[in-house]
Order: C-alpha cells, then structure tokens, then sequence
C-alpha cells in the first residue's frame, strides 16, 4: 500500500471566553484536519494542533509522505525528524497552556499528527478498528469528565452570539455549570479549571462542588498559577476533599516539596511532558499522576509507552486536553481503551465546542453516563463531513487569528495585564 495523498486543513472554530492562568480563550480556536489516502482508496485521519509553528511543519510534510507505506511508522518518524531539524521552529509565547506548542515538542507533534492518521488508514485497509493495532480494547466506554471554568458572559468586542453557558464567576455559577454538564453528559467525576481567581475564592468553589456533587471525585487545576506557600495553605483548606491536585504550582522541585509537605497526590500535564522530565520526576517523587496527552506525547504508541513506565514506577496515569473536535476525541477514547492502568477519568473540552462545528459526519460525537464509547467500525470509525471542513476552514482564513495567545488576549479587557508565574 502507498500514500497518494496528504492533505492538511487548518480549521477555525468558536471557542468561549474561558479563564486560565495565562488570561483568556481568544474567540476560535485552531486546529488541523489531517488526510492521508492511499493507493487502495482509504483515507486515514488525523487531528492536532492548527498554531503556525506546529502548521508550517505539518504542511512541509505533506509532500514528503508521498509514495511511503503507510505501516511504515518508523520512517515517518525519520522523515519527521530530518524536517524539524532543518527548520528550527519557534515556541509560541503566551501559549504555555497548549504544550505540544513549545518547540521542543515539534518532533512528537508532527509525528503524532500523522501517527494517528496512519494508523487509521492501517486499520481501515484491514477492517479492525484502530484499537486493535493497539493490543486490543481493555474497555470499550472511556470515562470523562466535567471540566469546568471559570468565565465570562461575552467575548470583548462580542465577535459573535452570546453562547449558552453565560457568566460563571461565583460559586453559584460553577455549580450551575457543573450541574448543566452533568445532567447533558452524566459525567462522574469533575475538574475546576483555577488559578485565575484569588486562591481562596476558587477553594470555596470546590467546596461549594462538594456540597451539590457529593462522593464525585474532585480536581482542582491552576496551572502552576500558585507559590509553593499558596499551594500548602490551599491543601489545608482543601483538606482531603481532592481527588487529585493537579500543577497546584511550578516546576518538578515545587511540585515534590508540596507532596512531601502536604502528603497530597498530584498530577501533572505541565512538568512532566516527556520521558527525560519523567525521569527527574520519579527521582524527586514529584507526581504521583501523568495527564498523558498523544498530541505532545508522540502518538497513540508512545502514550502507551508512558502508561507503562507509570505503571513500572507506581505512577497514576490521566489524561490532558485542550479545545479539539472529534477526530482528537476519538484518538483519545481509542488509545484511552488500550491502557489497562488508565486510573482515572480523562479531561475533555469537547462540551465547550458548538454542536454546529463538527468536521466528522453525523455532528458531536455522543458522550453518555460520563462516557464515549467505540465501536468495532474500522480506523477511528469516523468520516469527514468536507462540507464542515470547508466551513471550518473559510473560518480559519478570516479570523485573524494565526497563534493562540491567552496573554494577549486578556491584555484588551486589562491593558496592564502581564505573564506571571505564579501569580498567586
Ligand atoms: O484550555 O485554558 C485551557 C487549559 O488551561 C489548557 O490550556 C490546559 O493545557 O487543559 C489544560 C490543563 O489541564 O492544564
Ligand atoms: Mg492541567
């Protein structure tokens, strides 16, 4: 079998004013649609990051897989590689919070991008889904769960209509939101999204989340936005009501003086994100959970790799999100499903994305109990819908926007707005 056709399609998509340690969500959010069809007429297919940096490399790959088979991973690897290296890409400032957007990430997310669209295409020429080539399904419903954030009513400049979550600042409109998400998708466990309001305010919203959800898991994720002194008072306010605490503060030293201070188990998507900073975390203890993430983890085959080195080092394992359609969601849920040791429920922004801006045929792809389930259609089980991609697409050229920025964009609501880390 051989490639005769790669297609990259960088789509735009509407994306709410949610808060994070960095500022605010501009109003879209970028991806890429990745095609690979080949000589037998499969099309295999892939989702990732659309931020310049990680495009330009996506695209001077296209030409270069032409005429390669498509099981041959290893040598897409190398191709991978070799452009990378001739290239040089920049990290993105004020897009910490997307990690696989940081140049040292470039090789495992264009190799990612184009892993998972292989291996769709392999599973489709063979008729299995893609599960399969992973070892097979341990679980065919993968949990996820409610990730909440703290946000505002409208964009600055209001670029379109208002979307239908509204306002959520206080504890009553988180637990609103919490609510909304629960009963629309029966999720199970629930995220809070901090490190954007004062510590002791996002602390009694978790509180507040105890007292409307009792018995559901709770995390509480400010981005690395807390001192290490912030982070201990909080535990003691916290008490044991978390699941887990996820990158309460900066760096793997922080974060391990926290455990040893507090006792608390935390989890990571920020520093811990490749297999060296895996390495100095089992030295220091400083996590005892991994959000894995295939987009900046190298692929469907690598994040199963880092499954088993948690496994090996008695690490919990998780998984990170950010905005995605479904193509990413169901590479999540297909990986998600051949890792026995996947202890907790995955992250997912899917809820936040419109149901009118879907590239997959048939729309939103279903989340029911807290739960996407797959299927035994083959690959991914998922076509696209070329006329979405061509909305999506017209979408990306008119927005303006080229990289994600949360810095800058919560620079025009507060003009003296700044980076800080921590800022708490
Ligand atoms: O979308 O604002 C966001 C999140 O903060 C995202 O950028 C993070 O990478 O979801 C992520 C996380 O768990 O840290
Ligand atoms: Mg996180």
């Amino acid at each position: 079998m051989k490639i005769t056709r790669v297609t990259v399609t960088p789509i735009a998509f509407r994306d709410p004013p949610l808060l994070n340690a960095s500022g605010i969500h501009e109003p879209y959010a970028l991806r890429s649609i990745i095609e690979i069809e080949s000589d037998t007429g499969y099309i295999g297919l892939g989702e990732s990051y659309g931020d310049a940096p990680a495009l330009a490399i996506q695209q001077q790959l296209q030409a270069q897989l032409i005429g390669l088979d498509p099981f041959n991973l290893n040598q897409l690897r190398a191709i991978v590689r070799a452009t990378v290296a001739a290239h040089a890409p920049q990290s993105i400032a004020g897009a910490e919070l997307a990690p696989g957007s940081h140049a040292s990430k470039a090789v495992s997310n264009a190799y990612s991008a184009f892993e998972v669209a292989f291996l769709d295409l392999q599973a489709r020429s063979l008729n299995v889904p893609l599960v399969d080539l992973l070892g097979g399904a341990v679980r065919d419903e993968i949990p996820f769960s409610a990730y909440l954030f703290f946000k505002y009513a409208q964009h600055v400049d209001s670029p379109y209509q208002l979307d239908s979550w509204g306002e959520a600042l206080n504890e009553e409109q988180i637990v609103a939101q919490a609510r909304r998400m629960i009963e629309t998708y029966g999720f199970k466990s629930i995220k809070l999204k901090a490190g954007t309001l004062p510590p002791e305010h996002e602390v009694s919203c978790i509180k507040a989340l105890n007292k409307a959800f009792p018995g559901y898991p709770l995390r509480i994720d400010p981005n690395g936005n807390w001192s290490l002194e912030t982070s201990i008072r909080m535990a003691q306010l916290l008490g044991d009501e978390l699941q887990y605490y996820e990158d309460p503060t900066p760096g793997l030293e922080g974060m391990s003086e926290l455990h040893k201070l507090t006792g608390l188990p935390l989890a990571t998507n920020m520093v811990v994100t490749d297999f060296d900073e895996f390495r100095r975390s089992v030295a220091l203890d400083s996590v005892q959970i991994v959000l894995a993430d295939h987009h900046y983890w190298g692929g469907l085959r690598d994040t199963q790799h880092l499954a088993k080195m948690c496994q090996t080092f008695g690490v919990g394992v998780s998984m990170h999100s950010n905005s995605h359609l479904g193509i990413s969601l169901m590479a999540m849920a297909h990986v998600a499903a051949s890792v026995p040791n996947l202890d907790y429920a995955c992250d997912t922004h899917y809820p936040w994305q419109e149901p009118d801006e879907e590239v997959v045929k048939g729309g939103k792809i279903p989340i029911v109990d807290g739960c996407v389930k797959i299927t035994r259609a083959p690959g991914l089980g998922l076509e696209l819908d070329y006329g979405q991609l061509a909305k999506l697409n017209d979408l990306y050229l008119t927005c303006g926007i080229r990289q994600r920025d949360d810095v800058k964009q919560m620079q025009r609501y507060k003009p003296d707005w700044q980076a800080l880390k921590p800022r708490f």
